[in-house]
């Protein structure tokens, strides 16, 4: 028998939330506040499982294309979650991290998530890592401008690139042995990825829930954990049971 997958890194598309407020008759920023209170609920249910990084995609880099009041409730997202919750992570040992362009954020949120890292930075628990204006693409282009800027000033030979070298440039290099996630969640329905860790997620495990990311719980996790658990992951090489 195989063993056991250990999830070390897992990565959630939190889909669904304005459809969520929909179905209530609500507003959707009802919908981006719920949505809010799950995270904390999906954060301490992730570390109780015993998972590493928690990596959650709230907002890319091209949601800024949405209604200005509604990007004006979500840039205010951040500050409202750690007035929340700040003295649960703590208790918690929670580690914040904040991956994304975060220089073209409101100087209120940018504010705001610079001290929760600050705050949370001795923390040894689990790393809540939340992409946050992120973008794939961009990070990818960007580890490519500086190994091309390293080409031109000598440092470095075109033959001597290799993937570690770009990997090393990436936003979730910070994590080591953790920093490619072992399985994607996303809700609601939608079987994309939508610009969300490209390179990384080269070899993880996807899984769709049809469940709107406000009424994603603690059990449906659960099951997303077994069930990778005992999946066979093969990373492209040939399983020996299989012949
Ligand atoms: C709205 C579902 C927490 C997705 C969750 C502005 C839609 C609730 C944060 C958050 C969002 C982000 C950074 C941070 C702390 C908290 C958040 C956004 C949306 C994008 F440092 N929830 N949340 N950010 N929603």
């Amino acid at each position: 028998m195989a063993e056991k997958n250990q999830l070390n890194h897992l990565a959630i598309i939190m889909d669904g939330n304005g459809r969520w407020a929909r179905k209530q008759g609500k507003p959707r920023v009802a919908g981006h506040h719920e949505g809010m209170n799950n995270v904390e609920r999906i954060t301490l249910a992730a570390d109780k499982l015993g998972i590493k990084v928690l990596s959650l995609y709230a907002f890319s880099t091209e949601n800024w294309a949405r209604p200005k009041e509604e990007v004006a409730y979500l840039m205010n997202l951040p500050v409202r979650f750690f007035d929340k919750f700040m003295p649960t992570l703590m208790a918690n040992n929670v580690k914040v991290n904040i991956m994304g362009y975060l220089d073209q954020l409101p100087p209120k949120t940018y504010k705001v998530v610079q001290r929760a890292m600050a705050e949370t930075a001795d923390n040894t628990g689990l790393i809540l890592n939340f992409a946050f204006n992120y973008g794939s693409r961009s990070e990818i282009t960007s580890a490519v401008k500086e190994l091309g800027g390293m080409i031109e000033s000598g440092a470095i030979s075109s033959e001597q690139i290799d993937e570690e070298m770009i990997s090393q440039r990436l936003m979730t290099a910070k994590f080591g042995a953790f920093r490619d996630p072992d399985l994607l969640i996303r809700t609601s329905g939608e079987q994309r990825i939508s610009n969300f860790l490209l390179w990384q997620l080269a070899y993880s495990e996807l899984a769709f829930s049809p469940k709107n990311w406000p009424d994603f719980n603690e059990e449906d996790l659960q099951e997303f954990v077994s069930e990778f658990q005992n999946r066979n992951r093969r990373f492209g090489k040939v399983d020996e049971s299989d012949s």
